[in-house]
């Protein structure tokens, strides 16, 4: 969709149609036993969009039991061939009815569209075509072995699907960050359950009819809506049939999802949290790590695991960095997702505004100084009820600060000097997370330099977001277990076992 057809479309807000979401499950939409459920809120303007079912124990069975019944049918039996021709469809389908899963997308998050136009959607598709091309190309190791009485042995890998593997995806890229676990599961063989977050249910039951449009069959792909704890999330990670359980959220809920995976010893696949820096030296070429920064600080809204909450600037371009940061900030345009001329949407629900306008006052208490930004901005009366928050650039903060070592997920950052690029690296992975950095100079060979000591399971010199889907992803310490990406899905993805044939 080109912007300027997205211009021209009738504003959310006056599509009055309802948005409810139902279970997916076996093949059929349902709405579940439970009768109870949530209203789907846009943040946009706080509209209530639709209604969603809470799956409880049953439907997390029903799901179970239909992904376990399709292994062990028509989808166990498929050719890779077969399998990757249809999800090579699923791809396609996605392609075709992309204005649906971009409206659908953006009333969920209140994302620019133009955002999700470039980024969300189109990775939703790219996700099953990429992990197609691995699956058909899957080789394993093999020895000869000397044996003593000189005949010798050959051993061979042989690589299967894991299973059933549970999807627990979080809100801030729905439909990407979900088919990018369900794409290389189904590529490998295996069949899901997905529980999507609560605050973004449509792009995940959308994805089912996609699932049924090309003839996927039946259990291979299964939606159960719900919360986590003592709901469906929880009930699908403790279930006994369930094989492997790859999560994307944050640290602390993957922490409790560890202890429910300990239940039955099932593997787990983590994407968690970060707080990531931006090293800009100071022979930056300026202009582009002020537009890349502007980028992973302020990108929806902040809420993306990679973008930058802490920038460290060497002192002699210090002063002129933080100036042009605040004008970059200042410019952007907070609006409706349909809106081109939008850079900013509103944060996901007014209930994570309150969580980022905590530490917004928590900076100030410990001593910030606020650049720009801070609170809540004025907008217009059909939008204030909305989930908006100012873009926010900070300076003076003391290293130990809460809004320099954890993580807030809004369009926020704090910038702080340095001198050397010991001192850069030092303060630079003094978090417990792990998951992305960013390093700004024209020097390559300060690039590998500082690129190899930076405790990150991706670090972007240059550039941000930047990304190729055969690479390995993941975070180092707390902000993951495992890699997911090219060949490195088959790690978790598949089972590896060796066969050996004494001759
Ligand atoms: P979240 O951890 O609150 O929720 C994620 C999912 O887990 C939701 O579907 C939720 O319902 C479910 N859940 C919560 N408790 C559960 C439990 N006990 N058992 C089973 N399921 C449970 O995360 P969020 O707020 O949706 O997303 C934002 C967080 O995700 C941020 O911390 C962000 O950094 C992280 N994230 C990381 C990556 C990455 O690739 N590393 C990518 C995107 C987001
Ligand atoms: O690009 C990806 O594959 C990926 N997992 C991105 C994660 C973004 C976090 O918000």
């Amino acid at each position: 969709m080109t912007v300027q057809a997205i211009h021209k479309r009738a504003s959310l807000a006056q599509s009055n149609a309802r948005r409810d979401a139902a279970h997916f499950i076996n093949g059929t939409f349902t709405a579940g036993s439970t009768n109870r459920g949530w209203d789907n809120h846009c943040p946009v303007d706080n509209s209530v969009i639709g209604f969603v079912p809470e799956g409880g124990k049953v439907e997390i069975d029903q799901a179970v039991s239909a992904a376990r019944a399709a292994l062990e049918g028509p989808w166990g039996r498929m050719s890779v061939v077969e399998r990757t021709d249809l999800l090579g469809a699923v791809a396609d389908e996605i392609t075709r009815r992309f204005d649906e899963f971009l409206e659908a997308e953006s009333l969920d998050t209140g994302k620019p569209m133009s955002l999700a136009s470039h980024i969300d959607i189109p990775r939703g598709a790219a996700n099953f075509k990429m992990f197609t091309d691995i699956a058909k190309t899957i080789s394993t190791e093999c020895f000869q072995t000397p044996t003593v009485d000189g005949t010798g042995a050959i051993n061979y890998g042989v690589r299967r699907p894991k299973g059933v593997i549970a999807v627990i995806s979080p809100w801030n890229l729905p439909l990407l960050l979900m088919t990018w676990k369900v794409g290389p599961a189904l590529a490998l063989g295996n069949t899901v359950v997905v529980k999507p977050s609560e605050e973004t249910p449509l792009t995940a039951t959308l994805l089912g009819e996609v699932m049924n449009k090309v003839g996927i069959p039946k259990g291979v792909y299964n939606v159960v809506h719900g919360f986590g704890p003592n709901s469906a999330g929880e009930f699908l990670t403790q279930h006994p049939d369930v094989n492997g359980i790859t999560f994307t959220g944050e640290t602390r809920t993957g922490e409790a999802i560890m202890r429910q995976a300990a239940l039955g010893l099932r593997q787990v696949s983590f994407e968690l949290g970060g707080k990531n820096p931006a090293i800009v030296f100071a022979d930056a070429d300026l202009d582009k790590a002020i537009e890349g920064t502007t980028r992973s600080v302020f990108s929806n809204t902040g809420q993306v695991c990679l973008g930058t909450e802490r920038i460290y600037v060497q002192r002699p371009i210090f002063d002129e960095f933080v100036c042009r940061l605040k004008q970059a900030a200042e410019t952007l345009r907070l609006g409706r997702p349909e809106d081109p001329n939008t850079n900013l949407g509103p944060l996901v629900s007014l209930e994570h505004r309150e969580k980022v306008l905590s530490f917004y006052r928590k900076a100030v208490e410990e001593g910030a100084t606020v650049i720009t930004g801070g609170s809540i901005p004025e907008m217009p009366e059909d939008l204030a009820a909305g989930a908006w928050v100012q873009p926010t650039i900070w300076t003076g903060l003391p290293d130990h600060a809460a809004a320099v070592n954890e993580e807030i997920f809004g369009p926020c950052c704090h910038i702080r000097p340095f001198d050397t690029e010991e001192e850069a690296v030092s303060v630079a992975n003094s978090t417990r997370y792990g998951l992305a950095a960013a390093i700004w100079t024209e020097s390559l060979s300060r690039a590998h330099r500082v690129a190899s000591r930076m405790e990150v399971g991706i670090c972007w010199v240059n550039s941000w977001f930047l990304r190729d889907l055969r690479t390995a992803f993941g975070g180092s310490k707390t902000s993951g277990i495992g890699r997911e990406g090219g060949v490195h899905s088959l790690e978790f993805y598949t089972e590896l076992s060796n066969v050996c044939i004494k001759l």
